[in-house]
């Protein structure tokens, strides 16, 4: 296929380069580039067998864009923004693929990137100031600089089911989907999870599926998405105000094209507030969520409101008013957890061949050779899809056997809580660059990406200009952050419920229990903070 474009890929002969990238998605693509035009050698390991990352893995039906695809492309490039032309508000995973094979073919990236290459080991060598870099097929490489670009939602988990391997028919974790198509025709599926992956895979295999079985652990708010087609009219009013979009993405708090509304929710009157809330339920994208009263997050009275608004929404949308209960979240307010943007997901609960099953009433015992059996009883399936999400954040280095100074894990170092500075650099790991490390701003990740691309080339920049070939965080600037990062989450109602944004994943060990996981600032502090260090010279650094 024209998206594994595998037989171009380097050829595995050197062995030492100036910088090794860990990952070919987004935030890897992007360095690359920059790193060439910095003169300095590179490669880039990535386990896939093709470009894309987050794009590349999750082929499942359903998955899409919720935001704006002409706000989420790469910037960098006026004549690539010019070239790629999106076709939907809200772009498929399909199209996003074909997206970044396409940045890798203009760009000629496939030349510097080895394919089906995991690394599992790096660790520092002081004394020749590199990295020793080893791949799970025991091949060794080094390098001066390392920077991760492993991603924040990369790691898919699983339940711990008795007899998963048992199972006799399909089965497969959403982010691992199958290159091949998949048929749900006559067949009985299953999907667990109802997180943004869960929602928009329902919402798809409900079309086909002979019957489908959704178990629902925790329901979760959904919005519209309102997707439609880009016209050539809008497409060209798109491609003439680029350089507006990507401005206005650069002032709002998450990077996304909406931004709080400055009002109070209590502002306003009953009416005024009823009527705005009908306008953003009724408009494309984030916008109820990212776009709604100021104080919808802090105010526990304001996210009320809006909760009992979209629960009133969900009533009317699902026909059996047990059901309708069941999806309406009673143990965390609305937007308090991602959104998940949909198109007919509630609907699809009219139909008589779904069932909605509560499994933290009726929990999931084990997986059987013909389907699963919950603490009530036995169902079978044809097919079982994981929607499960992903031991998020730190999961992707926790994989990676990563040895600093005196051979100190970054494990070790993040035993009690991840801590970085500004989420790109780790005391004890000199010359680790982390592109979306734990604690950077995400929102709007690809503008996160660039950003973290460009601060580290900067500063590789002026490393290059002064001879300097060690860089490392100082233990106070490290510490001067991580209170940073918990100063600006205090307060929010996001960082009181579980979810992946708190670093919970029930799945796994060791992440039972909520921590500051991200940093929920906004972008223009996250940027004004990474910036100040960079024009101060970087004294936050040391630099040798
Ligand atoms: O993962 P999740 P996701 N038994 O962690 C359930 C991004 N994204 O892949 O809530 C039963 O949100 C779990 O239940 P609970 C987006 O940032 C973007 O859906 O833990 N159930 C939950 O329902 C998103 O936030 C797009 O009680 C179990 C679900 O599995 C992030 O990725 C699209 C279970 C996991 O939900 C992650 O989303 C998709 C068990 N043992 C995703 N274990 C875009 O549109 C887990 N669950 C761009």
């Amino acid at each position: 296929a024209a998206q594994d474009m595998l037989e171009r890929a380097a050829p595995a002969t050197a062995t030492r380069f100036d910088a090794i990238v860990i990952g070919a998605g987004m935030s890897g693509m992007y360095q690359l580039i920059r790193l060439r035009e910095l003169g300095l050698t590179a490669r880039v390991f990535e386990a896939g067998t093709g470009v894309g990352g987050t794009w590349y893995w999750n082929r499942y039906p359903g998955a899409r864009f919720d935001s704006e695809s002409y706000s989420y492309g790469f910037s960098f490039s006026e004549e690539l923004l010019q070239d790629w032309s999106w076709s939907e508000h809200f772009a498929p995973q399909p199209e996003t693929l074909r997206y970044l094979n396409h940045v890798a073919d203009r760009f000629d990236l496939r030349r510097d990137i080895q394919f089906k290459a995991r690394v599992s080991r790096a660790a520092w060598r002081d004394a020749t100031r590199d990295w020793a870099v080893t791949l799970e097929d025991g091949s060794e490489f080094t390098c001066r600089y390392l920077i991760t670009a492993i991603g924040v939602l990369s790691t898919p988990t699983l339940p711990r089911f008795e007899g998963m391997d048992s199972f006799r028919g399909l089965s497969f974790h959403t982010a691992r989907w199958p290159h091949e198509k998949v048929d749900f025709a006559g067949k009985r599926v299953a999907v667990i999870g109802t997180g943004a992956t869960g929602v928009q895979t329902i919402q798809e295999v409900a079309k086909t599926a002979g019957h489908l079985t959704v178990f629902q652990r925790t329901p979760n708010w959904c919005a519209p998405l309102h997707n439609r087609p880009i016209t050539e009219e809008e497409q060209k009013e798109i491609k003439a105000n680029y350089a507006e979009i990507f401005r206005r993405c650069q002032e709002t708090f998450s990077c996304f094209l909406h931004t709080p509304d400055p009002r109070g929710t209590f502002e306003v009157t009953k009416e005024e507030r009823e009527a705005f809330y009908e306008q953003l339920y009724a408009s494309p994208g984030f916008g109820i969520w990212v776009g709604n009263f100021k104080d919808m997050l802090t105010d526990p009275a304001a996210n009320a409101e809006i909760s009992d608004f979209v629960a009133r929404k969900i009533r009317q949308r699902v026909k059996d008013p047990k059901v309708a209960e069941m999806l309406i979240p009673k143990n965390h307010g609305f937007g308090t957890r991602r959104v998940p943007l949909e198109t007919r997901y509630y609907e699809v609960y009219n139909q008589p061949n779904v069932l909605l099953v509560d499994s933290k009433a009726t929990p999931i015992r084990r997986v059987t050779p013909t389907g699963l059996e919950t603490s009530e009883q036995a169902y079978e399936f044809d097919i079982i899809i994981y929607a499960t999400g992903f031991d998020a954040l730190t999961g992707a280095f926790d994989r990676i056997d990563i040895r600093g100074e005196g051979g100190l894990t970054l494990k070790q170092k993040w035993s009690a809580g991840a801590q970085t500075l500004m989420g790109m650099l780790v005391e004890d790991f000199p010359n680790m660059f982390m592109l979306l490390g734990p604690h950077t701003a995400l929102g709007n990740i690809p503008r996160s990406i660039e950003y973290n691309v460009d601060w580290v080339t900067a500063l590789l920049r002026h490393m290059q200009a002064r001879g300097l070939t060690r860089a490392e965080a100082r233990p106070e600037a490290m510490a001067a952050w991580t209170e940073h990062v918990k100063a600006v989450g205090a307060g929010l109602l996001t960082n009181q419920v579980d979810s992946w944004m708190t670093g919970v994943n029930l799945n796994v060990e060791g992440k039972q229990t909520r921590t500051i996981a991200r940093y929920s600032g906004s972008a223009p502090e996250y940027r004004a903070w990474c910036d100040r260090i960079a024009a101060g010279g970087y004294r936050e650094l040391d630099l040798a």
